[in-house]
């Protein structure tokens, strides 16, 4: 099979091995953080503070936390595709910057990043290092309404037409680490699908929508991803 065209997800599975958490899992953030005091746009406008301290503590922990080879893996595919002439395209879930980290540059953030900000009140968008507080200035303003730049419930994930048109185009879709409970990630299968693309999940077990994958396998990411990512590379041409 000719692979010209990918587009791959990723979700918090692929950064679990490198100490970041997944959501869902058992010991998972939303079991030790109510979701809708620290994920909606509601849960910021009641308890701001609450809502920094929970990010935060997660951009602290991307100081020291490290890619695993299933990022390593997925940085190495993208360097075969460009050899070779053929495009990819990959969207992640996650806020943490470990693909970055492991060299991936066709990347997507569809849910943000913890490692910017942006201002409620005047719409500026940047990057920030550093703790956020509620009255931290604004450096365009100058008023204390700086949020994480990170999408919430009911928020409009980032990139969606370019997402859409990558995958209404791709002749591989591969979803890697998420569970696909969240919408409208979890629907980028049907659109592939309905694109005529071969679907692959890789997870460490079969997530809810598993059976709307033509091929699975499954395992911790560091092994799945890698060995899966070493096959498909013999079998890239131009
Ligand atoms: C391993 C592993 C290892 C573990 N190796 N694997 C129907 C249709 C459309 C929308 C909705 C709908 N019903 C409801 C909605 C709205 C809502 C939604 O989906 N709710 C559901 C809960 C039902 N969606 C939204 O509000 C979204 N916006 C939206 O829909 O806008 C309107 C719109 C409509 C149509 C088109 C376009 C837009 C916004 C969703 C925002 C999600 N935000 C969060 C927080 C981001 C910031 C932060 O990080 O704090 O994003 S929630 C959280 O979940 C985070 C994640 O990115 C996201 C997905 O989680 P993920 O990555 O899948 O993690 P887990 O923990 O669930 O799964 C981990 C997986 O890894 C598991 O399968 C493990 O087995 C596996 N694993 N170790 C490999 N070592």
């Amino acid at each position: 099979m000719k692979f010209g065209r990918m587009v791959l997800l990723t979700g918090a599975g692929v950064s679990a091995e490198s100490g970041m958490g997944t959501f869902r899992d058992q010991g998972g953030i939303w079991t030790r953080h109510r979701l809708e005091d620290v994920a909606t746009p509601e849960g910021f406008a009641r308890n701001p503070q609450l809502v920094h301290d929970f990010y935060n503590a997660r951009r602290k922990a991307l100081k020291d936390a490290a890619p695993n080879p299933a990022h390593h893996a997925l940085s190495r595919l993208e360097r075969a595709m460009a050899a070779a002439g053929n495009e990819l395209l990959l969207v992640t879930q996650n806020v943490d910057d470990l693909h970055e980290k492991a060299g991936s540059q066709s990347l997507l953030h569809m849910h943000g990043e913890l490692k910017r900000v942006a201002c409620v009140s005047c719409g500026v968008k940047g990057a920030w290092d550093d703790d956020l507080f509620t009255d931290t200035e604004c450096w365009r303003c100058g008023t204390g309404a700086l949020r994480p730049d990170v999408v919430w419930f009911g928020e409009m994930p980032y990139g969606m037409d370019a997402i859409y048109d990558r995958i209404a185009a791709c002749d591989l879709f591969v979803s890697i680490g998420t569970s696909g409970e969240v919408y409208p990630a979890a629907g980028f299968v049907h659109e592939a699908r309905q694109a005529g693309a071969h679907t692959v999940e890789l997870n460490l077990e079969p997530s809810v929508n598993a059976r709307d994958f033509r091929e699975g396998r499954y395992g911790p990411a560091s092994q799945v991803v890698d060995e899966w990512v070493s096959d498909l590379i013999g079998r890239i041409s131009p």
